[in-house]
């Protein structure tokens, strides 16, 4: 048995010395220790030595092992280091060159929000920005929707205190507006909004544009003339628009608003789910309970409200399937956009 440890020995040795790389350390390590090794398999002899002879043919076991664990450990960091080494040589960067010119450029959701906001501002409405943090009462309360109303379902909330929370909608700047500005009112108001939400068209925090037409003698065609517009310029010019009855708390009737697939213009294809009709945003004529509430005369003005969110208009404009894409900053996916 000493002889096969000695040759186990020689052998290990020889192998570790012609091994020229990382890889090939690797293969003899499973050559020598593996499960069906040289000294795994001459180990399992040791059973059948005299018991007096155990403790001198172990100890020779030992110290072979130990030995040959050994060179090959050295041998790893030698090639490890080398390969290191190699590394840093092919990766380094000298960072006293100029700078390569790679000019930035907008993010897709900006350039479809500044086309969207353009197009309402050629329709005369003003663009008017308000707090993320927003509280209860104008997220909520003035919006027809009381603490403990089952509408507050249809928006899974971030409280940060028990009347703060991040705003879960645009919709609080009908109600900031209409209590400080006396009509007409002809506003767009673009902004961030978070929900507890999070799936490949659901993100928890995104972006929506709200629309408040507060005036004489508004109705329903005023909005559908202005949607209509609007889709036609943001998808093409054969976009039609249809309302589907829907319900909200704030508008009056309240209408779910679809328009036609610019993709396969009405057919039926995988965007639309065959249906030829795209869901863009909901939208409603102003709730007379809300213009009292803010101080405004339902019996003299009427007003329609819509809001929709950008994330879901760029995801339609430009075939996008993952909302998460917008998000994480991808320079492949960005570029695209430029
Ligand atoms: C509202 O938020 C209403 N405030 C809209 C409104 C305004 C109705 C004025 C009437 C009058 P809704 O919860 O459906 O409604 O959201 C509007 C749009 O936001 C949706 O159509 C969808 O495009 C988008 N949206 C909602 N949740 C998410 C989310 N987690 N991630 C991305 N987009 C979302």
């Amino acid at each position: 048995m000493i002889e096969t440890i000695e040759k186990l020995k020689a052998d290990g040795i020889a192998l570790i010395n012609d091994a020229a790389t990382l890889n090939d350390v690797n293969n003899v390590k499973v050559k020598i220790f593996g499960k069906n090794g040289d000294f795994t398999a001459a180990m399992r002899g040791l059973k059948d030595v005299p018991k007096e002879q155990k403790p001198e043919v172990g100890k020779a076991f030992n110290d072979v092992k130990v030995m040959l664990e050994g060179l090959i450990a050295e041998k790893e960091r030698v090639f490890a280091e080398a390969e290191k080494q190699a590394r840093i040589k092919s990766e380094y960067i000298d960072v006293t060159l100029p700078g390569k010119k790679e000019l930035g450029a907008l993010h897709p959701l900006t350039l479809v929000k500044n086309e969207i906001l353009d197009t309402f501002i050629g329709l005369g409405f003003e663009v008017k920005e308000g707090p993320e943090i927003e509280s209860d009462y104008y997220n909520f309360q003035l919006l027809n929707i009381p603490k403990d109303h089952p509408a507050r379902d249809m928006q899974d909330s971030l409280y940060i205190t028990d009347n703060f929370l991040l705003r879960t909608h645009t919709s609080p700047m009908q109600a900031r507006t209409m209590t400080t500005q006396k009509p007409p009112i002809r506003i767009v108001v673009p902004g961030k909004v978070y929900r507890n939400d999070d799936d490949a068209t659901h993100s928890p925090m995104f972006q929506q544009v709200e629309g408040l037409v507060v005036d004489k003698h508004i109705t329903l065609c005023d909005l559908k003339g202005a949607l209509e517009v609007f889709a036609k310029r943001l998808f093409d010019e054969k976009t039609k628009v249809r309302f589907r009855p829907s319900y909200f708390p704030f508008t009056e009737p309240s209408v779910e608003v679809d328009v036609s697939c610019s993709i396969c213009h009405g057919k039926g294809c995988r965007v639309c789910k065959g249906t030829g009709w795209i869901e863009i945003l909901g939208a409603g004529i102003v709730n007379p309970a809300v213009l009292e509430a803010c101080g405004i005369n339902s019996k003299e003005y009427s007003g329609y409200a819509f809001g929709f969110g950008i994330e879901r208009i760029a995801m339609i404009k430009y075939g996008i399937p993952d909302i998460r894409l917008f998000f994480e900053n991808d320079k492949r996916f960005l570029e695209q956009y430029k």
